[in-house]
């Protein structure tokens, strides 16, 4: 009966999506929780249904349809997102065919067993579209050595963690590739235990390779879509400058935008140009991903950003180049908190 046949392939091909999700949640999200779902599914996926008709109807050289995947250009995946789409497509698909199939040969409970695995990957497959934006915050704070006072990035970091600060950007122009690995991979530790977002401006390469939540770049960079088959579902900012670039940002798949430079910044060379608060208040009111509002922002003029829309705000010189951070930091947040109720 060529039903079982239907069913033995489907079983391999679910089988066979699940795992790749599962490598994928593993090594490049490495999401522990996911990973361990989709393992399960694929066990009882594998062992729900066994019938020694499976074997005797098997025909994979005889199987027509393998000429035609064969030869089929519907098998690039060109990205992760790719990849990931397709796969949850052919594991859903799959299991269809084995429920319908199982019902014609009588084994309904058993149907039943494969329509759950099939609602349980439409809700992983969810969980798998989550990025895990975690840059909603007040201060987004951004290291500089040459500004901090003669303190290093590392101390600086553990000031701004012990003044509660959630998001920190390390950014250091004027360093060496190894000792940016080197600080960044003794920042990560301390950022990590701290439950605190680390995001690395410019270096890809350090950022896979301390594995670091987030990678900020800039518009002389690589295109998104490159960044993003290497850093998978790690947070990708993008510097922008004007409303098409930042509209091409969200549509390039940019998980938040850097709005700037709002006010002129010594910080800074070679800054771009930008309409500054009427470009953050653009933003405000046309985009619907993260912002991060960036450039000459400190505690006196912090309001107005916020009175143009600026939600969270990106700051270098005022924070770091501050004796007191904690001090510092506490003051900025009194205003914001003032401005927001007024
Ligand atoms: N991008 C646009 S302006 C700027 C960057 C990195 C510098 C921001 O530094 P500061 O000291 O807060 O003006
Ligand atoms: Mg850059």
């Amino acid at each position: 009966m060529n039903a079982y046949r239907i069913i033995d392939a489907n079983i391999n091909r679910v089988s066979e999506g699940i795992r790749v999700l599962e490598d994928i949640s593993r090594f490049i999200f490495e999401n522990k929780a996911i990973t361990k779902e989709l393992r399960n599914l694929r066990h009882i996926t594998r062992k729900s249904f066994k019938d020694d008709n499976m074997i005797k109807f098997r025909d994979s050289i005889g199987d027509i349809g393998f000429e035609i995947s064969a030869n089929s250009s519907l098998d690039k995946k060109e990205s992760i997102e790719n990849l990931i789409d397709a796969n949850f497509k052919r594991v859903q698909e799959g299991l269809r065919c084995i429920e319908e199939s199982l019902k014609i040969l009588g084994y309904y409970e058993i149907s039943k067993v494969y329509e759950n695995i099939r609602y349980s990957s439409y809700n992983l497959e969810k969980e798998f579209q989550k990025r895990d934006v975690a840059i909603d915050t007040d201060i987004y704070c951004i290291t500089g050595e040459e500004f901090s006072l003669g303190r290093d990035n590392l101390s600086v970091v553990k000031e701004l963690i012990d003044a509660d600060i959630k998001v920190i950007q390390y950014r250091e122009k004027n360093k060496s590739k190894s000792e940016k690995l080197k600080e960044c991979t003794e920042i990560k530790q301390i950022t990590d235990k701290a439950g605190v977002t680390f995001i690395i401006n410019d270096d890809v390469d350090i950022a896979m390779a301390i594995k670091a939540d987030g990678i900020h770049i800039g518009q002389g960079d690589m295109p998104i879509s490159e960044v993003r088959r290497l850093v998978g579902k790690r947070i990708i900012g993008v510097s922008t400058h004007n409303p098409d670039q930042a509209m091409k940002a969200v549509r390039d798949g940019a998980d938040y935008i850097g709005v700037g430079p709002v006010f002129e910044t010594k910080t800074k060379s070679n800054v771009e140009a930008s309409a500054g608060l009427d470009y953050i208040k653009w933003v405000s009111e046309n985009i619907t991903i993260p912002y991060v509002a960036i450039g000459g922002i400190n505690e006196e003029n912090i309001l107005l950003v916020q009175r143009n829309g600026g939600k969270s705000f990106a700051m270098i010189s005022d924070i770091v180049g501050s004796k007191d951070i904690k001090h510092k930091i506490k003051s900025i947040r009194a205003k914001l908190n003032i401005g927001e109720m007024s």
